[in-house]
């Protein structure tokens, strides 16, 4: 008679822990409410609890929902229609709060209106934002997120300008990119990742790539950057202590150079490393005793490289030949290919050696692109990899539960 009473109690105990689980619940937002849906985005929200899932229906003829959306809960936002974003003509803002993670996914977001966070997150938990797919004033609108404590993942989205302080930004087509302090009490514990985004800017004196905080070790990967300026492409005026950093596989092209400077200029900085290694560039500019930086097996078209107080230099090389699209369509095709760092850590997935520039290594710009076709994909992978040749002995341990 005990032990059945305490099945009872077990089973009891765990139908209410599914119920507690499996409670999250979609709103569905539709053009006047049509089906007993939410007519506006705000309304749903206010009908949402933390988990919850809003879908979307874009509207006939791709009108928009005419509202300010503020997202003050953990909130998954979708499209109801596969492959078509919902147009909001109104600010996208999200509200900062320890532990909140909101996910949108298919934002048309229209006008002159940006996605905005007002203020940063307190307490001792982060916030995670991740935008896919979607788009800011047809590409001329604004992501700001550097505030203290939020990590984001922007990924194959459309916009103007992207701040951050922590996160992935990954295949995104944009005029820049630029990572900010994180001085938040509880800090992320893994890096920042900037890959093949196409990150074109024809606004003077602006860096489409720019880097000034001391918190996290960075990757800028395989992205094309251009910019019409005569300025910098890749500015990094801080990093953190004790890191090793990474410029690889980038196409850099510019009006007077194509230029990736270095420089101490950002607070925080103390000794690092920094690796540029199979970039197609012509300039490297350090002015950062606490940097030491190493540029290995880049080219360029022109006759000669300028790289001032660059550490470690070499197989770099000049008057290569490779034809390149200034549309970031075509990739570098010529003296590039197969010319990169032949250590393995660098191989093509094609398992053949790096080819320099975007294409080359692990986070080839042809796993990302062509992007924004709204289909659903994997876009990062923490997996470490080498290849390797020939034969070896693991030493290999197992453990397991008995019985
Ligand atoms: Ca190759």
């Amino acid at each position: 008679m005990e032990i059945k009473l305490s099945k009872t109690i077990k089973i009891t105990t765990l139908f209410f822990l599914m119920v507690f689980t499996s409670n999250a619940a979609d709103l569905v937002v539709r053009d006047g409410g049509a089906g007993g849906a939410y007519a506006t985005i705000t309304s749903a929200i206010a009908a949402a609890s933390d988990g919850d899932r809003i879908i979307i229906r874009p509207k006939s003829s791709n009108l928009p929902y005419i509202e300010s959306v503020s997202v003050n809960k953990s909130l998954t936002f979708v499209t109801e229609i596969h492959g078509v974003r919902y147009a909001v003509l109104g600010n996208f803002n999200i509200e900062a709060a320890a532990g909140r993670i909101v996910t949108v996914h298919d934002l048309e977001l229209e006008g002159t209106n940006n996605v905005t966070m007002s203020s940063d997150v307190t307490g001792n938990d982060r916030m995670q934002i991740n935008i896919l797919n979607s788009r800011v004033n047809n590409g001329f609108g604004d992501i700001n997120f550097q505030k203290n404590s939020v990590t984001v993942n922007v990924v194959g989205c459309s916009f103007r300008s992207l701040r951050m302080v922590h996160g992935k930004a990954i295949a995104n087509d944009c005029e820049k990119i630029i990572v900010g302090p994180d001085n938040g009490t509880v800090l992320a514990n893994d890096d920042i990742y900037i890959i093949a985004n196409k990150i074109f800017t024809s606004d003077l004196n602006v860096d489409p790539v720019e880097i000034f905080q001391p918190q996290y070790a960075f990757h800028v990967l395989n992205n094309y950057i251009k910019s019409l300026s005569g300025s910098n492409y890749v500015l990094i005026t801080s990093a953190k202590e004790n890191t090793t950093n990474f410029i690889n596989n980038n196409y850099v092209e510019g009006t007077t150079s194509q230029r990736i400077r270095i420089d101490g200029s950002g607070t925080g900085t103390g000794t690092h490393n920094i690796v540029i290694n199979n970039n197609i560039l012509s300039a490297i500019d350090v002015n950062n005793s606490d940097a030491f930086v190493v540029a290995t097996y880049n080219v360029t078209t022109n006759t000669a490289f300028s790289f001032s107080s660059v550490d470690i230099q070499s197989n770099n090389t000049t008057n290569v030949n490779f034809t390149t699209s200034p549309t970031a369509d075509i990739l570098a095709v010529g003296d590039n290919i197969n010319a990169g760092d032949p250590n393995s850590i660098y191989t093509d997935i094609d398992l053949t050696r790096n080819d320099i520039g975007r294409a080359g290594g692990s986070f080839s710009w042809n796993n990302y692109w062509p992007l924004q076709d709204q289909q659903p994909y994997v876009f990062f992978l923490n997996t470490p990899r080498i290849i390797f040749n020939g034969i070896t002995t693991f030493d290999a341990n197992g453990s397991g539960t008995t019985n």
